[in-house]
C-alpha cells in the first residue's frame, strides 16, 4: 500500500483475496504482501462505471486502487477505501486450484502442486518471510563475530560425509558429484587463513528419504573457525540459537502472530549429554546410532535443545578429531538436538596430515581422491572446529511446523522435482 502526498489518499495493488456482495455494496478484500485491505464499492460514493467494472473481477485477480481512506471499524485494521480508480491489472481465471483463503484445508502434496497460490496465503508467506528474517539474523550474527562469508562449489568429485548417497551429474567428460556438505572446503579455508568462514548454502542428499526431516536438498549453515576447539564452537551456536529467537521475537511479531506462533527463547546453556549417558537413557548398545523412536524418548527425558558429545569415532566422520576416555575411542563432535530432530553436527576437526590420513584409509576410503585436500594439511594447517546446522529444520522447529517440506519454497524429495 502506498501513501501519496495527500495522506488520505492511497494506491493499492494486489489480489483479489475475497469478494463479498450485500446488493447495492460490494467489498473487495485486496491481499498485498503484507496486509489485506478492505476496498468498498458502494453506489452511493462510488461512480456507476467502477461499480459495473468491480462485477467483472473474478477472485485472486490482480488490480490496482486509488482511493480514499475512511475509518471503519468492522474492516480488516480498522479502514476501508473508497475508490476513485480501479485497474484491472490480471484477471485470475477460475475455479481456483487452491484456495489461498485458508476456508478449505488441502493436503500438503496439492499444496506443494500448487505452491505459487499456496504461498499466496498469510500463514504460509508469513513462514519465508520470517526465514528471510532468520537468514538475516545469522548474517548479522557473523558479521558482528568477524566470520567471512564464503561460497563453496557444489559441483564436486567426491563424497565429504561418507555414509550418505550422491547425486551424480554429467561434468564434461568427468565423473562429478552435488556436494553433500561444504565440509572439505570450508576446512581448507582453515589453511588458507580466512580463520573465521560461515557459508549458507544448498547442500544435496541423495537418500531415498520418506521422512518429515529428511530434504533430498536442504540449505546448511556451515561453519568453520581456527584455533577453537569443541567447546568454542558449542558456545557459539547456542549463542546463535539464541540471537536467532531474540531477533525473530523482535523484528518478526507480525509473522508470529498470523502463524499463531508463541515464540519461547529456549535458555543457555544448553543442557549437554554424553553418547554414553544418552544410550543408557534409551536402553541402546554401544556404537548403535539413535534412531527416530530413541530421539523422541530423548527429547522427553532431557527437553528442549541439548547436545550430545563424545560420540564414538567410527560413527562420526573422518575428519573428527579422536578422543581416548576410559579406554574407549571416542570424539570430539557433537549434535545440537531438538526434541523433534537433529538440527546441527559438528566437532573439533584433525589438523594433522598424518593422522587425518590414517583415519581416511581405516574406512577405506581411496587416498588419491582426497589429494586436494589432504595437500591443504600438509604445510601449516591450524586447528580448528566448526559445524553444520540445518535451516530447514530450524525453521520448522521454531515455527513448531509438522514437515519440513513446509519451510521450504519449492522442497526436492523423493517424488518431487516440481515446481
Ligand atoms: P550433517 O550431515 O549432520 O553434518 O548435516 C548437518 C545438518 O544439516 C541438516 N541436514 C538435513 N536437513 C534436511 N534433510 C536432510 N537430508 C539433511 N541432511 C543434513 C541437519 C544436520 O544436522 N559436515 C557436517 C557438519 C560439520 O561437521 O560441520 C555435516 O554435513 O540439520
Amino acid at each position: 500500500m502506498m501513501n501519496s502526498k495527500n495522506t488520505d489518499m492511497v494506491e493499492i495493488a494486489g489480489w483479489v483475496h475475497e469478494i463479498r456482495d450485500l446488493g447495492g455494496i460490494r467489498f473487495l478484500l485486496v491481499r498485498t504482501r503484507d496486509d489485506i485491505v478492505q476496498i468498498t464499492f458502494s453506489k452511493r460514493k462510488v461512480s456507476s462505471e467502477l461499480i459495473d467494472k468491480v462485477k467483472t473481477i473474478s477472485r485472486e485477480s490482480v488490480i490496482r486502487v486509488k482511493g480514499i481512506i475512511s475509518k471503519d471499524e468492522r474492516a480488516p485494521n480498522g479502514f476501508e477505501v473508497i475508490p476513485n480508480s480501479l485497474d484491472i491489472l490480471a484477471i485470475a481465471k477460475s475455479p481456483l486450484p487452491l484456495d489461498p483463503t485458508d476456508k478449505v484445508v488441502a493436503e500438503l502434496e496439492t499444496r506443494l502442486d500448487q505452491r505459487f497460490l499456496d504461498m499466496r496465503r498469510p500463514k504460509i508467506k508469513s513462514i519465508f518471510m520470517i526465514r528471510s528474517l532468520v537468514v538475516r539474523a545469522i548474517r548479522d550474527f557473523f558479521y558482528k563475530k568477524d566470520f567471512v562469508e564464503v561460497n563453496t562449489p557444489k559441483i564436486v568429485s567426491i563424497a565429504t560425509e561418507g555414509g550418505a548417497a550422491l547425486f551424480p551429474i554429467s561434468y564434461f567428460d568427468k565423473e562429478a558429484f552435488l556436494n553433500q556438505s561444504p565440509q572439505l572446503y570450508k576446512q581448507i579455508l582453515m589453511s588458507s587463513g580466512f580463520e573465521r568462514v560461515f557459508e549458507i548454502g544448498p547442500i544435496f542428499r541423495a537418500e531415498e528419504y520418506s521422512t518429515r526431516k529428511h530434504l533430498n536438498e536442504a540449505t546448511s549453515i556451515d561453519i568453520e573457525m581456527s584455533y577453537a576447539d569443541d567447546n568454542d564452537v558449542i558456545r557459539l551456536l547456542e549463542e546463535l540459537i539464541i540471537y536467532i529467537y531474540r531477533y525473530i521475537n523482535t523484528n518478526a511479531d507480525r509473522y508470529l502472530k498470523t502463524i499463531g506462533i508463541d515464540l519461547k527463547i529456549p535458555t543457555r546453556p544448553f543442557k549437554q549429554v554424553s553418547y554414553d549417558e544418552a544410550i543408557e537413557i534409551v536402553n541402546l548398545e554401544w556404537g548403535d546410532d539413535f534412531g527416530s523412536l530413541e530421539e523422541k524418548k530423548l527429547g522427553s527425558v532431557i527437553g528442549e535443545h541439548y547436545f550430545i558429545r563424545e560420540w564414538p569415532l567410527k560413527s562420526k566422520p573422518y575428519y573428527t578429531m579422536p578422543l581416548e576416555k576410559d579406554r574407549k575411542i571416542l570424539s570430539k563432535s557433537f549434535d545440537l538436538m531438538h526434541p523433534r530432530v537433529e538440527l546441527a553436527s559438528g566437532s573439533q576437526r584433525i589438523n594433522d596430515y598424518e593422522l587425518l590420513k590414517k583415519q581416511i584409509e581405516m574406512r577405506g576410503l581411496n587416498l588419491d581422491n582426497f589429494s586436494f585436500y589432504l595437500d591443504a594439511f600438509k604445510y601449516g594447517m591450524p586447528p580448528h572446529a566448526g559445524w553444520g546446522l540445518g535451516l530447514d529444520r530450524l525453521i520448522m522447529t521454531m515455527l513448531d511446523l509438522d514437515n519440513v517440506r513446509e519451510a521450504v519454497m519449492f522442497p526436492r524429495d523423493r517424488r518431487r522435482l516440481v515446481p
